[in-house]
């Protein structure tokens, strides 16, 4: 019930967090610090300075961390703090080997920070769970495999979960996929599940992809820039150079977000040593609103509103009437909904005035290229989808997808999470095509669609799911209901992790459970036909090569390609076609194999992943061609304005986002200094704005409980969280990813792609 992952107290008394807008800009001197922390910390040698050098440079490693792009033309360090740290977690010189797990047991590791369990090392031999002695112990490769093979064969095929978390490579991933699909099931969730599953689902019914419009070449064409809910300067701060670039040409950009991120605000270039020496930032958005968490449809709609009125005032001077008529659907329905709004209403569920938003409606307008960017504020929310669908109402109005310098842009979360989507991970039977799948390997795969995230975790609670693969990621900290769901764990019959590193949901062992080492981007990878590069996509869908140059962590470490391919082998029925011994030696049969499957987009594929920039697979919106069932773009008619699946109720009820600090990746947790928000030693904290503390008589420090308001007869709860005053929206509070996770229900999701909707959790605060 409370949080228990707390043994070391890292807490020291934060720095002043009313102000914590002194504590520089994004970038600069402290993004350094930030580095060598860790430089010092975890790895000193020149091994790693070596591959920061290469990192997103043709030929050389692609960055494990975000999926920001890799431009043709690099900057001589083209890497940022957080991806710095990345690459220096996972060159990480200590060993999470047989001696540590001999030392630790599984009991006594639970009760280690998640920090802690990663820091122990990379992991470096094959284990097996011994119950007995409540320790993993190693166990040959042969054994592991065989054990894992026969399991799985032995079950029903849709008993089985394969998870990815979006790191691993194309190769793998393709054939992750496909030993899915030839054992018989598709229950093939992803990280994204919990991410932009929103944009996935609801992107392609409004606009017919999948994925974002832009690539980078728009930025140096548009005008203005918005950015909903989407933090660039802890998520994706590479991202900051191209935004510098754009405000200096006179691009606008504007801001909605219940935070102040610092690094929307202002930045100074760790690359421009003029700006490092005279510390002064470029400013980053001209407006920065505070909108209410779920007030993004409120926020659009009243936009809307005032374009239409401009519109009425001179005809066709504002929006792109030619467009709508010919190349959308759905306007004139959308228009009467957007009408019918009360501006009243628009103000309490934004909580900003009808200035500022007309305000926004007029920037929009002046401009005549927008690019329109947003995160997870708007795809962890239950009426997602409508955030999406009046986002993209907004651009259509005026034109703004499918040509130079406009376009919607989602930014995507981890290095590969788009390209495994592309090559097949995914529950669907459309994921991967059957006729192929028949074609080349003789394989019928099931016509109905697996499990999500949400689906598999609900199967391990009823006990509809036996094994539980994962290819990387850490289920139990990053799902939502964790703690209900870490028992189930325990019930499943074979839990097998492909890891590089210890962390919490390999302490939850099944009846017979392994933990896999694996190797990371930044090791090379030696096979039969010699050393091999993987590829991956990033969020604006080009494709890059990547090869690793650093001494594995030992002989015993497996790549995953190599150990999928032996799990498959292992538990398949002999078949000709499946040349898993053959692909694992080469790596160039698999790229073949993923051109000969998903032709448009990888052909010749061997021969462009070198290409520097990366190749592109091409966005049928982005050339205005609508793959949508009436094949045009979706207006979609607002049926409310808050995208809050239940809104608080009673004088202590509250919002709550979940955040990610600066000095996390996920559930990875690097150190306890959140530097960009000026919140430094602690991580079990709640944050609130100082006159709601007062309204509820709170005192800063002192250590008070949130409960979660969706009732379902499951009590949720989380104590010791230390009251933190921060700049937030009134009827907001906000505090750590994983930790606050137990406080949100499972069945608490978007509605259509039941992506959990972390951003928007009613909660009680109890002193
Ligand atoms: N350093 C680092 N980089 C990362 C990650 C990491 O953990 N650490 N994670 C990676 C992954 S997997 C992902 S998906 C991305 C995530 O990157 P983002 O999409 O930026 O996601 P978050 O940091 O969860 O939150 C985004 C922002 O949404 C705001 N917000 C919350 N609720 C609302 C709302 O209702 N409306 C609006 N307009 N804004 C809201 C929050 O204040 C926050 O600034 O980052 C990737 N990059
Ligand atoms: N409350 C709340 N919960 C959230 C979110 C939120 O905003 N709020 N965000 C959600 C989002 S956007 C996401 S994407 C998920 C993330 O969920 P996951 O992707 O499942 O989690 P990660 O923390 O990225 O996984 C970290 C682990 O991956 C393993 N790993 C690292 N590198 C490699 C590698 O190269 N190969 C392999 N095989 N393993 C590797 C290491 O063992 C490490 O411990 O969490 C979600 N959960
Ligand atoms: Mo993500």
């Amino acid at each position: 019930m409370t949080n228990s992952n707390n043994k070391n107290d890292h807490s020291s008394m934060g720095q002043d967090p009313n102000t914590p807008y002194d504590k520089g800009p994004a970038g600069g001197w402290g993004s350094l610090r930030g580095v060598s922390e860790i430089f010092g910390e975890v790895h000193g040698s020149t091994v790693a300075a070596k591959i920061l050098s290469t990192l997103n440079k043709p030929g050389g490693v692609m960055c494990s961390s975000c999926a920001w792009a890799k431009p043709a033309n690099p900057s001589k360090f083209e890497f940022c703090e957080n991806g710095a740290k990345a690459t220096l977690w996972e060159l990480d010189e200590k060993r999470a080997d047989a001696n540590f797990f001999e030392q630790h047991s599984i009991t006594e590791l639970k009760t280690w920070h998640d920090h802690d369990l990663e820091k122990a090392g990379r992991l470096s031999e094959p284990l097996r769970y011994d119950a007995e002695r409540d320790r993993y112990v190693p166990v040959s490769w042969d054994v592991a495999i065989q054990e894992i093979g026969a399991k799985l064969a032995a079950m029903d095929p849709k008993e089985a979960v394969f998870y990815s978390s979006g790191h691993a490579g194309l190769e793998a991933s393709y054939l992750y996929a496909l030993f899915a699909r030839a054992m018989g099931h598709q229950n093939l969730p992803q990280s994204s599940n919990m991410c932009h599953e929103t944009t996935s689902v609801n992107l392609k019914t409004f606009v017919g992809t999948p994925v974002g419009t832009c690539t980078l070449e728009d930025f140096e064409h548009c005008d203005a820039i918005f950015f909903f809910g989407q933090n660039t300067g802890t998520n994706s701060p590479r991202f900051l150079h191209t935004l510098k670039a754009a405000v200096k040409r006179g691009c606008k950009i504007v801001t909605f977000n219940p935070i102040r991120e610092r690094g929307l605000i202002e930045f100074v270039d760790p690359q421009n040593i003029m700006q490092m020496i005279t510390n002064n930032p470029t400013e980053i958005s001209n407006k920065y609103y505070q909108v209410k968490p779920g007030g993004d449809i409120a926020v659009i709609a009243g936009m809307m509103k005032y374009l239409l009125a401009r519109e009425e005032m001179a005809p066709g001077a504002i929006l792109d009437q030619d467009f709508i008529a010919a190349e959308t659907t759905g306007f004139e329905e959308t228009v009467e909904k957007v009408n019918a709004f009360d501006w009243d209403d628009i103000e309490a569920e934004s909580g900003l005035s009808r200035t500022m938003i007309e305000e926004a409606a007029e920037i929009y307008i002046q401009a005549k290229n927008v690019i329109g960017i947003y995160g997870m504020g708007l795809t962890q929310h239950v009426d997602g989808w409508l955030n999406l669908g009046m986002y993209c109402n907004l651009l259509l109005m005026r034109g703004n997808i499918g040509r130079l310098g406009a376009g919607i842009s989602p930014v995507r979360g981890h290095s590969n999470v788009q390209g495994q989507r592309t090559v097949g991970i995914g529950e669907k039977s459309s994921h991967m095509p059957a006729d192929k799948l028949h074609e080349l390997f003789g394989i019928d795969a099931p016509a109905e669609n697996g499990k999500n995230i949400v689906q598999a975790s609900q199967g391990v609670l009823d006990g509809s799911i036996k094994a539980m693969l994962s290819l990387g990621g850490n289920l139990l900290r990053a799902l939502p209901d964790n703690e209900r769901l870490e028992k189930g764990w325990s019930n499943l019959d074979l839990t097998v992790h492909i890891a590089t590193k210890l962390n919490r949901s390999h302490l939850a062992p099944g009846k017979v459970s392994y933990i896999l080492p694996c190797l990371g981007r930044t090791d090379i990878d030696q096979q039969q036909n010699g050393p091999q590069a993987i590829s991956m996509e990033d969020t604006f869908s080009h494709i890059y090569g990547s090869i690793g140059t650093a001494e594995p962590p030992s002989d015993q470490v497996r790549s995953e390609t190599a150990i999928v391919a032996a799990i498959a082998k292992a538990t398949l029925p002999a078949n000709p076609r499946l040349r898993w011994d053959d692909w694992a030696a080469n790596y160039d049969l698999i790229r073949d194999l993923i051109a000969e499957t998903f032709p448009h987009d990888f052909s010749d594929f061997n021969n462009r992943m070198m290409q520097p920039g990366g190749f592109y697979r091409g966005n049928p919106a982005r050339e205005r061609e609508w793959k949508t069932e009436s094949g045009k773009a979706q207006f979609t008619a607002p049926t409310k304005l808050s995208s809050l699946g239940q809104h608080p109720s009673g004088d202590k009820a509250f919002t709550l986002i979940t955040l990610r600090s600066n000095d996390q990746f996920n559930t990875t947790i690097y150190g306890f200094s959140d530097r960009l928000r000026g919140l430094e030693g602690s991580r079990e904290i709640v944050l609130i704005n100082r006159e709601e503390m007062a309204r509820l008589g709170l005192q800063e420090g002192q250590i008070v409980s949130l409960f979660s308001q969706v009732e379902d007869g499951n009590v949720r709860q989380i104590d010791g969280l230390k009251v933190t005053p921060y700049d937030l929206p009134d009827g907001t509070v906000a505090g750590y990813y994983p930790e606050l996770n137990p406080l949100v229900p499972l069945s608490y999701h978007e509605k259509n792609s039941l992506t959990p909707a972390y951003k928007g959790v009613p909660v009680e605060i109890r002193q």
